[in-house]
C-alpha cells in the first residue's frame, strides 16, 4: 500500500474557536519522505583551549576548563558524557592555531598558553603534552565520546599584515602528532583543519586557494598514516564563519573527496554583554534570520562539493564567552533547541555546542560541573529526535516554532514545539489522516484535504484508535516561571543530578493520543507519537 501519511495538529489559543481561522495554528507533518538527515552523533559539544586568563567584560569565566587543565577525573564530567552513549566532542577553538604538540623533537619546553602582548588573541603559543593527550583519550574512551580534533593550521605561515597570513602550512608537527595518535590506537573520528581562518578571519585569515592546497596535503598525510588502519578518519574544515565565495573556493580547489564536511560557526545572538539577548531569543523573526546561512551553505555544498556536507562546528549563541545572564539559563534552551531544529532541516549533519564546559555557555557549569538547562535539552533531543527530518507546513502564529523528525530508533514521529510567546497558552489537538494523498489533494477535487480530515479524525494509524493509544510528552519549563532561572523542570519536576551524581532518567508523561496538547508560554515540549505510521520512519 503506497499511502502518504499526514499528521495534522490544530494549535488553538485558549480563547480560540476551532473553526476560527485567525487564531488557529495548523501544522501538517509529511511522513512519506525525509527532507534531510542528520548523523548519528548530531549533538556535539566542544572543549576549548582558553586558559584561566581569558577574560571578557571584566569577567574571566573559563576557570579550569581548558583542554590543558580541565579536571578529567571529575565524576560529573564522565557521567554527563556517558549519558549520551556516544557524544561527539570537538576539541578546538581560537587558540588551536597556536598549539604545538610535544612529540618528535619540539626543541623547547612544553608550556601552556600565557598572556603575551601582540600574540594572536593576546596569548603565546601553547603546548599539548602527550601525557595530557593520553589522559584526554582515556576519558574519551571511558565515556564513549566520538572525537573531532582541530589541528593548528597556521603553523609555518607568515603574518603579512593586518591579520593576513600567507605561505604554505608546515605539516611536520601535525603529522608527528597524528602518527603518535595512531600508534596509541586512539580513534579520532575526524581531524579538523584550522579555526576561524576562513573569509576575513577572526584573529587571522588565510586565502581559500592556499587553504585548498593545504587540505590536499593533510588528506595525503591521513591517507598515508592510516593506510594500515581499518578505519579512516574524516577530514573537516575550515571551522570558520560562513562566507559563500571562500567556502565554494575551498571546495573547488581541494576537489572531490578531500573535505568530508564543511564546518562553520554560529554566534547569531551577538556579543556576550548585549542587553538585548532576551528579546532576540523570543523574537521569531530574529531567530529565523540565520536560516539564510544554513540554506546557503547547503546549496554551496550541493553545487561545489556534493561529496561533502555541512556541520556546525561551534555555536555558542552569544560570542566572547557567552552571556553571563542568559547563556546558562532556561531561556537559552529556546534558542538552542530552535537551532538544532533549524539546522537539521537544512541537512546539517553535526551541531557542536560551544561549550561542553567553560565560559558562560557551558552545558555544564564551569566550577561545579553541574548541568545547566541546555545540557538536559541536548540530551532530550539526542534521545527523542531521530536522524530523519520531516517537512512540516505551519500556518498561524510565528511564535510557535515546530520541528518534526522520525522518532529515535523506535518508529513513529517526534515533534519539538517551542512557544516563544510570553503570555498566551495554546491548546493543541492532534489529528491524523493516513489516507490523504498529497498529489491527489493537488489534482483531484473530489478528495479534498479537509474532507479527508473529517473522515479520519480519530485515527492514529491505519487502525482506528480505541482511545487507549498514548503519546509521550516531555514539557520543559523554567523553575518558578522565571525564564532566567538556571533550573529547569521536566514535566513539573526539577532536573538535577541524582544523589550519586548521575544524570537522572528523562521520562515522558503518557497522554491519550487524541487529547489536546498545551504548550505553556515560554516553554518547550517534545512530543513522541510511537504508533504514528510514517513511511519515512520505519
Ligand atoms: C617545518 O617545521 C619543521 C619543524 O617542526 C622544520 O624542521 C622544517 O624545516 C619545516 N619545513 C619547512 C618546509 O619549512
Ligand atoms: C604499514 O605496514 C607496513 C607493513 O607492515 C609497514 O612497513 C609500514 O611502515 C606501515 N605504515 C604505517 C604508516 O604504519
Ligand atoms: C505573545 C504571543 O504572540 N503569544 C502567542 C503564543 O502562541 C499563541 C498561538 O499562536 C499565539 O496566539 C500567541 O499570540
Amino acid at each position: 500500500m503506497n499511502y502518504r501519511l499526514i499528521l495534522v495538529l490544530f494549535l488553538l489559543s485558549f480563547s480560540g474557536v476551532l473553526c476560527k481561522a485567525s487564531s488557529d495554528v495548523t501544522i501538517i507533518v509529511r511522513g512519506s519522505a525525509t527532507i534531510a538527515e542528520t548523523s548519528d552523533e548530531f549533538v556535539c559539544a566542544t572543549i576549548d583551549w582558553w586558559p584561566p586568563q581569558k577574560c571578557n567584560y571584566n569577567q574571566c569565566p573559563w576557570g579550569q576548563a581548558s583542554v590543558l587543565n580541565l579536571d578529567l577525573q571529575h565524576p560529573f564530567l564522565a557521567n554527563a558524557i556517558k549519558a549520551f552513549k556516544r557524544l561527539r566532542i570537538r576539541v578546538g577553538g581560537s587558540l588551536q592555531d597556536q598549539v604545538v604538540y610535544d612529540v618528535g623533537n619540539l626543541g623547547y619546553p612544553c608550556k601552556p598558553f600565557s598572556k603575551m602582548a601582540g600574540g594572536l588573541f593576546g596569548f603565546s603559543k601553547g603546548c599539548l603534552s602527550m601525557e595530557r593527550w593520553d589522559a584526554l583519550n582515556a576519558l574519551f574512551q571511558k565515556t564513549g565520546a566520538i572525537v573531532t580534533f582541530g589541528i593548528n593550521a597556521l603553523r609555518g605561515r607568515q603574518h603579512l599584515h593586518s591579520g593576513i597570513w600567507a605561505g604554505p602550512w608546515n605539516s611536520t608537527n601535525a603529522r608527528d602528532f597524528i602518527k603518535y595518535t595512531i600508534s596509541k590506537g586512539y580513534p579520532v573520528d575526524s581531524w579538523e583543519f584550522g579555526n576561524e581562518l576562513s573569509g576575513r578571519g577572526i584573529g587571522a585569515s588565510v586565502a581559500a586557494e592556499q587553504y585548498g592546497e593545504d587540505v590536499i596535503s593533510l588528506k595525503a598525510i591521513l591517507d598515508d598514516l592510516y593506510k594500515n588502519s581499518s578505519s579512516r578518519p574524516l577530514l573537516v574544515a575550515p571551522g570558520g564563519f560562513f562566507e559563500q565565495q571562500w567556502y565554494a573556493q575551498l571546495l573547488d580547489v581541494s576537489g572531490s573527496g578531500v573535505v568530508n564536511a564543511m564546518t562553520h560557526h554560529i554566534y547569531n545572538l551577538g556579543s556576550g554583554n548585549d542587553r538585548n539577548i532576551v528579546n532576540k531569543i523570543t523574537d521569531p523573526q530574529y531567530l529565523s534570520r540565520v536560516a539564510d546561512t544554513f540554506r546557503t551553505i547547503q546549496l554551496t555544498v550541493k553545487r561545489h562539493g556534493p561529496w561533502s556536507s555541512a556541520w556546525v562546528g561551534e555555536a555558542g549563541g552569544a560570542y566572547n564567552s557567552g552571556s553571563r545572564l542568559v547563556s546558562n539559563t532556561f531561556l537559552n534552551s529556546l534558542w538552542y533547541l530552535d537551532q538544532l531544529g533549524m539546522s537539521s532541516k537544512y541537512d546539517t549533519k553535526v551541531y557542536c555546542r560551544q561549550s561542553l564546559i567553560g565560559g558562560n555557555y557551558g552545558l555544564l557549569d564551569t566550577k561545579t560541573f553541574v548541568p545547566n538547562p541546555d545540557y538536559y535539552s541536548a540530551l532530550l533531543w539526542h534521545q527523542i529526535m531521530g536522524k530523519g527530518v520531516l517537512s512540516i507546513d505551519i500556518s498561524g502564529s510565528p511564535y510557535l516554532r515546530a520541528y518534526a523528525h522520525c522518532r529515535k530508533n523506535k518508529g513513529g514521529v517526534a515533534l519539538l514545539l517551542i512557544n516563544l510567546s510570553k503570555s498566551t497558552e495554546f491548546g493543541v489537538s492532534v489529528r491524523n489522516d493516513i489516507n490523504v494523498d498529497l498529489d491527489e489533494v493537488d489534482t483531484n477535487k473530489d478528495s479534498s484535504f479537509v474532507h479527508g480530515l473529517k473522515r479520519t479524525v480519530s485515527w492514529v494509524g491505519r487502525k482506528a484508535s480505541d482511545g487507549a493509544e498514548k503519546r509521550e510528552e516531555y514539557h520543559l519549563t523554567a523553575k518558578g516561571g522565571n525564564h532566567l532561572s538556571r533550573t529547569m523542570l521536566l514535566n513539573g519536576k526539577i532536573l538535577e543530578l541524582t544523589e550519586d551524581g548521575d544524570i537522572p532518567a528523562l521520562n515522558p508523561v503518557l497522554v491519550p493520543v487524541n487529547s489536546p496538547i498545551s504548550v505553556a508560554p515560554l516553554s518547550i515540549a517534545f512530543v513522541g507519537f510511537p504508533k504514528f505510521e510514517a513511511r519515512a520512519c520505519v
